[in-house]
């Protein structure tokens, strides 16, 4: 990471990894590595992850065809242990213990645990024509509260928090939260000074096909216009979207970047490099 001497001094960053990028184990690696960097350098650093593409390959496993609305899974309560087995029992465990062989010291949980992520049950919004429409798209959940205490015992002992997007409701039951929310629930709530979207596209695109058209930077009004005039699409939504919430929420910085380069996060975060999507109030 460069002979630099650099340090993020008690700053809070919260990192999102999509499921997306989790196909090549050595930007996982690298990912991880990055992480352990960054605390060792003073900062808060806390991962949320997500397992979209092993949570639909479960699911076709078990000839159950997933569908999305907007970027979010319709959850049925058979889709919901499907994802909880893949999310909590597959993933976590694995970046845990990925953590922990790298020299860092990390810890797994849902947002069940300790009622981490507490959730209501949320609508699909879905936006046509300048009008909006709300889905009921099953055991979606929606992030009403996040456990500060908890996480802060965590990070004021050296553990790094790894959260899977699972919450519980007021009456025990659990949601399915979208990966790029609960990220964001848990940023906004901690008042992170960096919230890292980490996926494998490389930030946010005016033309998707058109790899120079990609915004550098923009404030939350730009990224607003992004969803209101259908520039973006897809997965991208709920990433704008929850960047947007994080942003008005009291987040400082919140950066849309790819694991494709090695040290893209460091080099984002530590450095303030531009090789992704920086979002700002
Ligand atoms: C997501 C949770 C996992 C996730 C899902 O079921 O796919 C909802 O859509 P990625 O890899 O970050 O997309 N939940 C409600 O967000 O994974």
């Amino acid at each position: 990471m460069g002979d630099k001497v650099l340090n993020l001094d008690g700053k809070t960053v919260v990192i999102k990894y999509g499921g997306s990028s989790m196909a090549n184990d050595g930007a996982i690696t690298d990912l991880l590595k990055q992480i352990v960097y960054m605390q060792s350098i003073g900062g808060k650093v806390i991962l949320v992850h997500g397992g979209g593409p092993e949570i639909s390959s479960l699911m076709e496993k078990l000839e159950i065809k997933p569908q999305f609305i907007e970027g979010l899974r319709v959850t049925d309560a058979e889709t919901l242990n499907i994802a909880k087995m893949a999310l909590i029992g597959k993933i976590n465990k694995e970046l845990v213990a990925a953590i922990n062989i790298i020299g860092g010291i990390a810890a797994g949980f849902s947002g069940i645990d300790a009622k981490l992520l507490l959730c209501s049950k949320k609508y699909i919004s879905k936006y046509e024509n300048g009008n909006v429409t709300y889905i009921d798209g099953g055991f979606i959940g929606e992030v009403k509260k996040v456990n500060t205490d908890f996480l802060n015992l965590l990070l004021s002992n050296n553990i790094i928090p790894v959260i899977a997007p699972i919450g519980i409701g007021d009456e025990g039951g659990s949601y399915n939260i979208n990966g790029d929310d609960a990220a964001s629930a848990i940023a906004s709530a901690m008042g992170a000074d960096f919230f890292a979207l980490v996926s494998d596209v490389e930030g946010v695109y005016k033309d998707f096909n058109d790899k120079n058209s990609r915004i550098q930077k923009m404030n939350i009004e730009e990224a607003e216009g992004l969803i209101k005039d259908g520039i973006v699409k897809g997965g991208m939504i709920p990433k704008i979207r929850c960047s947007i919430d994080a942003i008005k929420n009291g987040v400082k910085s919140v950066l849309i970047i790819s694991n494709k380069a090695h040290d893209s996060l460091v080099k984002n975060v530590v450095m303030g490099e531009m090789n992704g999507t920086l979002i700002e109030m």
